[in-house]
């Protein structure tokens, strides 16, 4: 059996719109989903995330089943308006309470908690003040959001991850519209990644001048999936190499090396802001380790005007910009998400960052799939699920084999939840959860996952008695 290092960690991720519920109670502000979500036709069904999995009263519950299953990390997010309920100003000691008691319960059955700041919640009043991402004020208040929790959470939180997935919030949120706030734009998306980029750079420069001494380390967590080359063409190498740095680079590459990417510039012109001299510097190197989330792989080749009929509906972004044609292997298993299931991508993705980057700390924050679960006499025969986490992390270790510092895994996600947009349709956990009674039932693929972190080797095999006894 392959297994990992002795140090590996193995964890679970959610955030807090997703699960929480609790939406207007306590002195919680609105956010831009409570609004969004609010809007007929933006969701499946209509649904929002109010009373979502009810984990803002079931959290010691759902930390006891994480204990069951042996994680050793738990990432969540932080919803900001709880915190400040008009994103500035007068802080809710009420909300303050419920993560200093969710901090608290982890850390009393040995589950390390890592902590985002911003898992796209943002408090409304800042989304009507200050203009949301677009305004120039936010990373100012988001740099004060963050001093106040590094301040009440830091003696107990060592491990930060200021923004999730800064490309969704661009180009989800402000370019395609089908995430808040909602905005359909071809420049917007490029706008609001620069102030995304520069209020995490504040964050961290607020943890590393005022709280060194509580020894955390703090990141980002960008999301990216691998582009093939569709054939062995220069062309098609190179739009793959395109579609990387126009997903992942554009905000890596400010974070690692200063600047954005050259053929983003040269392509973008004036739709891409610059970063002043002193801005760079104050950037540059603010990430203590490299997160990253990873769902799926496509092909890419170059687009040479004809492709619109052949494009895959979803992530290329902006493709316009970058000239890049998605497709599919036929052969490909698809997820309920329609995402492709290749774990050899994720393989791929992990060394390109590992090169590009000069050898980073490297941790899977989220990786995971949804799939048409069932819930059969009490028991979840998600096989599905259990071989694409089995695949996926036979990939990461034969990385690390390789070289590559991957240093812990997040598995996305610890329960089934609000898949924004999708509402409750798309099922990622490793928990089913009945939305009418809200009952938690851990599926096979979490009986599997808990051998695996035992093991600690992806090779581990469920034997059908494990599937029957429950953890
Ligand atoms: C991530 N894309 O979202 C988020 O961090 C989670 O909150 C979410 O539940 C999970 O992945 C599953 O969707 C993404 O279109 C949404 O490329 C969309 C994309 C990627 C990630």
């Amino acid at each position: 059996m392959n297994t990992f290092p002795d140090d590996f960690i193995w964890g679970t991720a959610t955030s807090s719109y997703q699960i929480e519920g609790a939406a207007a109670i306590d002195g919680k502000g609105p956010s831009i989903w409570d609004a969004f979500s609010g809007i007929p036709g933006k969701t499946h069904r209509g649904e929002t995330g109010e009373i979502a999995c009810d984990h803002y009263h079931k959290f010691k519950e759902d930390i006891q089943l994480m204990k069951n299953m042996g994680v050793k990390a738990y990432r969540f997010s932080i919803a900001w308006a709880r915190i400040f309920p008009t994103g500035k100003g007068t802080v809710n000691e009420e909300g303050i309470q419920f993560y200093s008691d969710l901090i608290d319960e982890l850390i009393k059955v040995d589950i390390v908690p890592w902590v985002t700041l911003y898992h796209w919640d943002l408090p409304l009043a800042l989304q009507l003040e200050d203009d949301g991402w677009l305004g120039e004020t936010i990373s100012d208040h988001f740099a004060a959001y963050a001093d106040l929790c590094f301040e009440r959470f830091g003696d107990r939180v060592k491990n930060w991850i200021t923004l999730n997935e800064p490309w969704v919030v661009a180009i989800l949120g402000y370019g395609q519209g089908v995430f808040a706030p909602g905005r359909v734009s071809t420049s917007e998306p490029y706008l609001a990644g620069h102030q995304l980029i520069l209020a995490h750079a504040k964050a961290v420069h607020v943890y590393r001048e005022k709280y060194s001494h509580q020894k955390g380390q703090i990141g980002i967590t960008n999301n990216c999936d691998w582009r093939e080359p569709l054939t062995n063409s220069e062309q098609d190498k190179e739009a793959a190499e395109r579609a990387l740095q126009f997903f992942l680079a554009w905000f890596a590459d400010p974070i690692y090396k200063g600047d954005y990417p050259e053929v983003m510039k040269k392509r973008l012109g004036d739709r891409l802001p610059t970063f002043s001299a002193k801005e760079q510097k104050m950037i540059k190197g603010t990430s203590d380790f490299f997160g990253l989330n990873h769902y799926t792989t496509m092909y890419a080749a170059h687009d040479d005007g004809t492709a619109k009929e052949r494009s895959v509906y979803g992530n290329g972004g902006i493709s316009e910009d970058q000239d890049v044609d998605l497709s599919l292997d036929e052969n490909w298993k698809l997820t309920l998400m329609n995402w492709a299931v290749v774990p050899w991508g994720c393989k791929k993705m992990l060394e390109w960052i590992d090169q590009r980057y000069d050898h980073p700390d490297i941790y899977i924050t989220e990786n995971g799939c949804a799939y048409p679960d069932e819930l059969v006499d009490g028991k979840v025969d998600d096989q599905e699920r259990l071989d694409f986490y089995k695949g996926y992390l036979q990939a990461c270790q034969q990385a690390i084999e390789e070289g590559v510092k991957l240093k812990g895994y997040f598995a996305w996600s610890f329960m089934d939840n609000f898949e924004w947009a999708s509402g409750y349709d798309k099922r990622f956990g490793l928990h089913y959860v009945d939305f009418d009674t809200l009952v938690r039932t851990p599926k096979n693929s979490a009986l599997w996952l808990k051998e695996a972190i035992k093991n600690n080797s992806a090779d581990t095999i469920l034997e059908i008695s494990d599937k029957i006894k429950s953890i």
